[in-house]
């Protein structure tokens, strides 16, 4: 889902919101992601820090924090501003495309093509739906709805749902909702559902019964009139629209062999950052890390077999991790 800054309670806030906001420049129009993911690095370094950062010196200390950054961080505080986030501001073609962007479906390089055939406002995407995909088009329905946060309590809500409809069906469902809802935000840029069945483990060689699992679910969602529009529906994730109340949200679900279960819901737990990190400490200590299993890496570089593993504990064990709970997992 789209992302915003980090919200407040952090004394670094101020500073978390420009390198955010530079990130997404770069991302969006410089099409940069690596630039993008360090900035988004330096952010959660800073936002991770318990106290106020008063110089560049200071914030160089902290992991993902360069030079560069660092001098952000002086001209910040000296000036109280920052000129290439001006810049930024004053530049029409970012303008547009970050806006572009906020539609679900619009990635940065469609928002450029989009802008350079004269398409630069919503009012424009309206006047031109034969241009727009199906999951462009459910972006634009929805715009105002999907910029809305999903307070917790209305995910309990739909979660709730979501387990009497698919315990109803059969009640060897395995459902975990993942994303920044099980990390314990207050609010979330989406629902993301995980399920499994021990009917299906990664030997199960008939691919359709993951998706028979799967289609059956969502036409019982639909039934019941939690989901609402379907952007698309694969063999192993549906994404699409629920509404319990008067704002449509959106809604993922993936299902998943029930082997690779712990590896699935540790990544669709995220964050995104986290991720990165323990994967990158995962390789360092000669293993290779997905969101299907974990192996290891022979000394020719060819991973072994899957791992056996029974708990997402058993993930951080194997690879000497400290054991994360899911709330301590959001960098
Ligand atoms: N994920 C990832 N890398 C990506 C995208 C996703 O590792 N490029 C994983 C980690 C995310 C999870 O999938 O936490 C769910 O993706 P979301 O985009 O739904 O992100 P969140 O749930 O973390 O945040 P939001 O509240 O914005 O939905
Ligand atoms: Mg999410
Ligand atoms: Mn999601």
């Amino acid at each position: 889902s789209k992302r915003k800054a980090p919200s407040s309670d952090n004394p670094n806030h101020d500073f978390c919101e420009f390198l955010i906001e530079i990130g997404e420049y770069e991302r969006n129009v410089n099409r940069n992601i690596h630039k993008y993911n360090a900035y988004r690095k330096a952010a959660s370094s800073l936002a991770a820090h318990p106290t106020r950062i008063t110089s560049g010196k200071e914030a160089k200390k902290l992991e993902g924090v360069g030079q560069k950054i660092a001098e952000k961080i002086d001209e910040f505080i000296n000036t109280g501003k920052l000129r290439k986030i001006d810049k930024i501001r004053e530049d029409d073609t970012s303008n547009v495309i970050s806006l572009l962007t906020r539609v679900s479906g619009i990635g940065p390089a469609k928002a450029q093509e989009f802008f350079h055939s004269g398409i630069n406002s919503i009012e424009e995407l309206e006047k031109n739906k034969s241009k727009l995909s199906h999951h462009q088009l459910i972006g634009l329905k929805y715009f105002k709805d999907f910029e809305e946060k999903i307070p917790r309590s209305e995910i309990e809500e739909i979660e709730k749902l979501v387990r009497g409809y698919v315990s109803s069906l059969d009640n060897s469902y395995l459902i975990t909702i993942c994303g920044s809802y099980r990390r314990g935000k207050a609010e979330s840029g989406d629902i993301d559902v995980l399920i499994t069945h021990p009917s299906f483990t990664s030997s199960t060689t008939d691919k359709d019964v993951s998706t028979r699992h799967l289609k059956k679910i969502v036409a019982l969602l639909e039934k019941n009139k939690l989901i609402t529009d379907t952007i698309s529906l694969g063999g192993v994730k549906f994404m699409g629209v629920c509404r319990i109340k008067d704002i449509a949200r959106r809604l993922d679900i993936r299902i998943t062999p029930h082997d690779q279960y712990h590896c699935a819901t540790l990544y669709f737990t995220g964050s995104d950052i986290f991720n990165k990190e323990m994967r990158a400490h995962a390789l360092q200590n000669g293993f290779t890390l997905n969101e299907y299993c974990l192996r290891r890496m022979g000394s020719t570089g060819v991973p072994g077999e899957p791992l056996p593993v029974s708990s997402e504990e058993d993930i951080f064990d194997y690879i000497n991790y400290p054991y994360k709970t899911p709330t301590e997992r959001n960098l």
